[in-house]
């Protein structure tokens, strides 16, 4: 393949809602590129894009792919990512590096959370956006219905290019808002077609629409303005150009339809893209930084190679591959790069153009392109790569905290330290999962962006690593604490055998505030006891907090005075006071009317209005307080806290109460006393484990 100039480069992401098309998109894109000859089905996890076993197993994209066709002289590459929520890394990372979003939804189910949030994260990456409104194959679709509820989401920039002529099953004709015409398809997925020009009704309605689109042209540009009264329009030429500068702006949103499983309209949504669609050279300069942190600028043109390395990922058979996009320079086989991240030379390898799994070996890669390269040494996601004589690194992407959890636990005995590198192998490709062992709970905790992500997780390392492990509930960090004052005088003696031990602690206990932790003092006067045993006595008092009382949970908010006690001359030591303080502490715990705290989460739910109703009543069977509820559009957004406990597997159980068109977001807010019975279902529970000599 050859090197293509800037200019004739259209990089995208395409990026939407779950379920939306995205990926048979791409392969009818494919299919019209010539790429391939036939399209897959999803349903036989046969596309290009999808070709990952986690993938073909659950029908869904689960992995960004790199697919790369040429269109009217033009190189696209286009980047297919997962409409699921819990990878949105893999959107993320299309973004950063793509020049706009192409952004599906579905002509059935309208603007999902999915879509509003992939909008707001190419607003954020400052990159415009075009709408493919897909399946309007569907029965029932209603296309106006949704391009009304298009503009009132996204402004009144959004603007149909086509309109279906007849959708619903057997669509295959668009009204072409830009040549006036009727656009015949075939329908047997080549994406070929015929064009005449409208008439009747449908030449009415599309003169109407050409005009208004002039004037949202024209209204873009002050000048294109002036014009458009002067001379009471518009040439060709002006409109076309300005069509381009008014979707760089944002001040005209493209909106196309189509239908993705029979490839109907999505050859002349190319022909839009590869005339009027974002280049490289629209985002000429990129803000980096020096190697001593001083903001600089890369520009397109600079001779010096700048590449940011948006995703890497492991390949079975092949290594680690690392896709990247070049922001100036030519990257070359054989070249000798630096990264500027972990400061370390890379020698380039092959690289590489890819449409999925297949790729295609290529010597070089000029700026503003899009590639992969294999074996890089220490080059992970989020990295750049840059010539050694001027290094500098490209602003990171940011991605969202994982805050859904579940512990990992390996079902065979042997396999820890193969888990453990696996993980961090993993964690390197796709940093929006963490991994740690806590030591608290004695469980390795996986914390991932949802519960799909974690199982996809749990099988690649299952894979990938051939180990034994799967996913568990993980243990909730309750708190036990008092509600009342305590006061104990614990007597240790012991006097058998060898030296003897004795020590008497008095101790008072009393409730501090909430997240105010333990405090230890002491009051003693008078001889009583030389305070060389007061470090003795709160290390067993700090012993037996971490340990627990009732169920085996740290001890929080309390103080405790140890006022007074009595010693031995002979027999009173480190270890007899330490012993005595912790049981000291234990007594005057359990006079002090204790209780069990169980952590409470935020959580934000953002839901279609019509699922209000079996939401808020699933919240209030898992002892929801609902803080407030605000509509945003179409979609309603609930605050409440919820118990941690209760949370496990919410995602799931939204999508199900949702069909997939529920989101959430929790977080730790705070510590509440439980109810009774629940507090003592805890504590049978840990009493069992405690019996059956598990860690808890
Ligand atoms: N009728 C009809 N079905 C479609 C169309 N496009 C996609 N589908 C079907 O919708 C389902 C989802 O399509 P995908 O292409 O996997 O959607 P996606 O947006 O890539 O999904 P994720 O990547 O998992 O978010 C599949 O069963 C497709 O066959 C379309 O234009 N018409
Ligand atoms: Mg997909």
């Amino acid at each position: 393949m050859k090197n293509y100039a800037p200019a004739d480069i259209r990089n995208f992401a395409i990026v939407g809602h779950a379920s939306s098309g995205k990926t048979m998109l791409a392969e009818a894109m494919l299919a019209c590129g010539g790429v391939i000859s036939r399209m897959g089905r999803i349903a036989d996890g046969a596309t290009v894009s999808d070709y990952h076993v986690s993938e073909k197993q659950r029908q869904i994209s689960v992995s960004a792919s790199l697919l790369h066709l040429e269109w009217m002289g033009k190189k696209f590459n286009l980047i297919d990512t997962p409409g699921y929520l819990d990878f949105i890394s893999e959107g993320l990372g299309a973004l950063r590096v793509g020049d706009f979003a192409l952004v599906v939804v579905h002509a059935l189910h309208g603007i999902g959370v999915g879509t509003e949030r992939v909008w707001e994260y190419a607003t954020g990456y400052g990159i415009p956006k075009m709408i493919v409104v897909n399946a309007v194959d569907k029965e029932n679709v209603d296309f106006d219905g949704v391009l009304r509820a298009a503009q009132e989401r996204f402004g009144r920039h959004v603007f149909p290019l086509n309109l279906p002529v007849n959708p619903g099953p057997g669509f295959n004709q668009v009204l072409d808002v830009l040549r006036n015409e009727i656009v015949t398809y075939q329908t047997d997925g080549t994406g070929k077609y015929t064009e005449v020009p409208a008439t009747g009704d449908w030449e009415a309605r599309v003169k109407e629409l050409h005009r208004e689109l002039i004037e949202h042209i024209a209204e873009s540009d002050d000048a294109l303005m002036n014009k458009y009264f002067e001379q009471g329009g518009l040439t060709e030429e002006e409109f076309r150009a300005g069509i381009h500068a008014a979707v760089q702006k944002e001040l005209f949103i493209p909106l196309f339809c189509v239908s993705a499983e029979t490839n109907v309209g999505v050859a002349r949504l190319l022909d839009f893209i590869a005339k009027y669609g974002s280049s490289p050279v629209d985002r000429q300069r990129m803000a980096a930084h020096a190697a001593d942190g001083t903001p600089t600028a890369v520009a397109l043109t600079d001779a010096d190679p700048v590449a940011y390395v948006f995703k890497t990922m492991s390949e079975a058979h092949f290594g680690e591959l690392s896709f990247f996009r070049i922001y100036s320079g030519t990257l070359n086989s054989g070249m000798d790069l630096f990264n500027s991240d972990r400061k370390v030379n890379e020698r380039i390898g092959q690289l590489y153009v890819l449409n999925g799994q297949n790729r295609e070996a290529v010597p070089s890669l000029g700026p503003g392109d899009i590639g992969a390269t294999v074996k890089l040494r220490d080059t992970h996601t989020g990295n750049t790569l840059c010539s050694p004589k001027r290094a500098v690194t490209l602003p990171k992407v940011a991605y969202p905290k994982p805050n859904i959890h579940a512990s990992l636990v390996a079902g065979v005995k042997g396999e820890e330290d193969k888990i453990a590198s696996g993980l961090a192998a993993l964690h390197e490709e796709d940093p929006t999962f963490l991994h740690y062992v806590d030591s608290e709970l004695h469980q390795t905790i996986l914390s991932a962006q949802g519960e799909l992500h974690l199982e996809v997780v749990a099988d690649r390392l299952r894979r990938r690593f051939n180990v034994h492990v799967s996913l568990a509930e993980p243990r909730v960090r309750y708190r036990e604490t008092i509600k009342g004052r305590g006061e104990s005088k614990y007597r240790h003696k012991k006097q058998t055998g060898g030296a003897g031990q004795f020590a008497e602690v008095w101790m008072r206990i009393e409730p501090r505030p909430r997240d105010s932790g333990v405090e230890f003092v002491n009051s003693l006067v008078g001889q009583n006891v030389d305070r060389v045993f007061v470090p003795s006595v709160e290390h067993g008092v700090k012993q037996a907090c971490t340990e627990g009382i009732l169920a085996g949970c740290r001890v929080v908010d309390l103080k405790v005075d140890f006022y007074d006690g009595k010693m031995h001359p002979v027999d009173s030591k480190d270890i007899a006071f330490q012993i005595a303080g912790y049981f000291a502490f234990k007594e005057a715990f359990t006079a002090a009317k204790p209780c069990l705290l169980e952590p409470i989460n935020t959580v934000e739910i953002r839901i279609p209005e019509d699922c209000m109703g079996k939401v808020m009543g699933d919240l209030s069977s898992r002892r929801g307080k609902i803080l407030g509820i605000e509509s945003d559009g179409a979609f309603q957004v609930i605050k409440a806290q919820l118990p941690a406990k209760e949370l496990y597997h919410y995602s799931s159980n939204l999508r199900s109460l949702t069909g997939g068109r529920g989101l959430h977001t929790e977080d730790f807010s705070h510590y509440e006393e439980m109810p009774r019975e629940a507090a003592e279902k805890v504590i049978a529970e840990a009493h069992k484990l405690k019996a059956n000599h598990e860690p808890h």
